[in-house]
């Protein structure tokens, strides 16, 4: 429903002569919301705004339930990124435990930054640096941190929720709306309203956008109960978020070490004439299906045809080392056999290190006298830097055959 003022001019002039003149910088992005509700959202705009200025300089504790949400995670985080335009620090922490496959992969995925504290970590913690405590998707009542911050007197400088009331918490800021089916839909208003502006090159950005995305999707059972305000902070993170990286945060049946394996070769991998090559360092025999898992994963990413993940996978019992690889392609006329065959060659049998079938191979290569486990961490390290750099020597040979050759010499 269009609101009829909207058709009014004048009505539109009102409005504008209301809104500040001290140079503000918000540029609201509400075109579809009616004139009332616009008004409206520009107050809260204004609202947060003062609170956080009136902060700036401050080290505030963000405050989540017990066991985070992706709607709690990701709003989190965007209002942790809020805040830091105003100077103000946010540590974003939960008591409990990320229990969900999902919300683990979400957390490594977007490196998201949120802490977890322990009973034991709370009686360490200073919490005499905070000068503020912020709930976000919750009242505190669902928090077993909240009698501490009581306790350590900290006064509670927002409260931005989506549950019905709970509890006085004489916040300095609060808004809590029971019409959002998500926090996020809200922490997403403020970031239209212009507290935050997104920005595509920033990839933090892209991946809070694509946090808030997954927040507002699973707090709406995939936008089946969203309302027009969901569906219209959906829409606004839709030109920020990452389509590709939400769909394997939704990949949830992974375990915690197949992401963690994933999350490295995300970290660690190289680009080179739209191959994509990640070391992935150390892992358990039990694991050894993360490095395939992670090929599948980087060669989703555009502009790349062909991956290639490869670790040391280690057998404690056995005492046993190999290096494993795997590569992934969507190029036809890349024969995955041929190219390992030749990328590696083969042992003083005349077996080959590696071969494959069509657009997926493997390979394993025995560590020789240098298998087996060091206790001094350093030589595990030189170690992995040694075959690291052979491995990768061999592949870009092939894959680049002008540049990208490591000298040795
Ligand atoms: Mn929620």
């Amino acid at each position: 429903m269009t609101d009829p003022l909207l058709a009014d001019p004048e009505a539109e002039i009102a409005l504008s002569s209301e809104r500040p003149r001290n140079g503000s910088s918000f540029k609201p992005e509400w075109p579809n919301a009616s004139m009332q509700g616009r008004r409206l959202s520009e107050q809260r705009v204004e609202a947060l705004d003062r609170m956080l200025k009136a902060h700036r300089g401050d080290r505030q504790l963000v405050l989540l339930q017990d066991f985070p949400d992706p709607d709690a995670l990701s709003c989190g985080w965007a209002y942790k990124l809020i805040a830091e335009q105003y100077e103000i620090r946010c540590d974003v922490v939960y008591a409990g435990t990320l229990s969900h496959q999902e919300n683990i992969a979400l957390v490594k995925l977007t490196n998201l930054p949120v802490q977890r504290w322990t009973a034991q970590l709370c009686k360490e913690k200073d919490w005499t640096a905070y000068n503020g405590c912020v709930f976000i998707d919750n009242q505190g009542t669902t928090t077993q941190l909240w009698p501490m911050v009581q306790q350590a007197k900290i006064p509670v400088a927002a409260v931005i929720d989506h549950h019905s009331s709970q509890i006085e918490l004489n916040a300095e800021f609060t808004d809590i709306r029971t019409s959002a089916r998500s926090t996020a839909t809200i922490l997403t208003q403020y970031l239209q309203g212009g507290l935050l502006q997104l920005d595509t090159s920033n990839s933090q950005h892209i991946k809070c956008a694509t946090a808030l995305m997954h927040g507002l999707r699973s707090d709406t059972n995939r936008l089946m109960q969203a309302q027009e305000e969901d569906f219209m902070a959906a829409a606004y993170l839709s030109r920020f978020y990452d389509s590709q990286l939400l769909s394997a945060v939704l990949q949830s049946s992974r375990s915690k070490r197949v992401m963690d394996v994933i999350e490295r070769s995300l970290r660690n991998r190289i680009m080179e004439n739209n191959f994509s090559i990640a070391g992935v360092g150390y892992l358990r025999y039990d694991d050894r299906d993360a490095i395939p898992q992670a090929a599948d994963f980087l060669v989703t990413e555009e502009n790349v045809h062909t991956a290639l993940v490869y670790g040391i996978v280690h057998d404690e019992d056995e005492e046993l080392e190999v290096v494993i690889g795997s590569l992934r392609t969507n190029k036809l006329t890349l024969d995955p056999d041929e190219f390992l065959k030749e990328a590696f060659g083969q042992d003083p049998q005349g077996r080959f290190f590696g071969g494959g079938r069509s657009m997926a191979g493997g390979f394993e290569i025995p560590m020789g006298f240098l298998s087996g486990f060091n206790d001094n961490s350093d030589y595990a390290r030189i170690k992995w830097e040694v075959f690291d750099a052979q491995i990768k020597q061999k592949l870009l040979r092939l894959v680049n055959p002008e540049n990208g050759v490591i000298r040795t010499t």
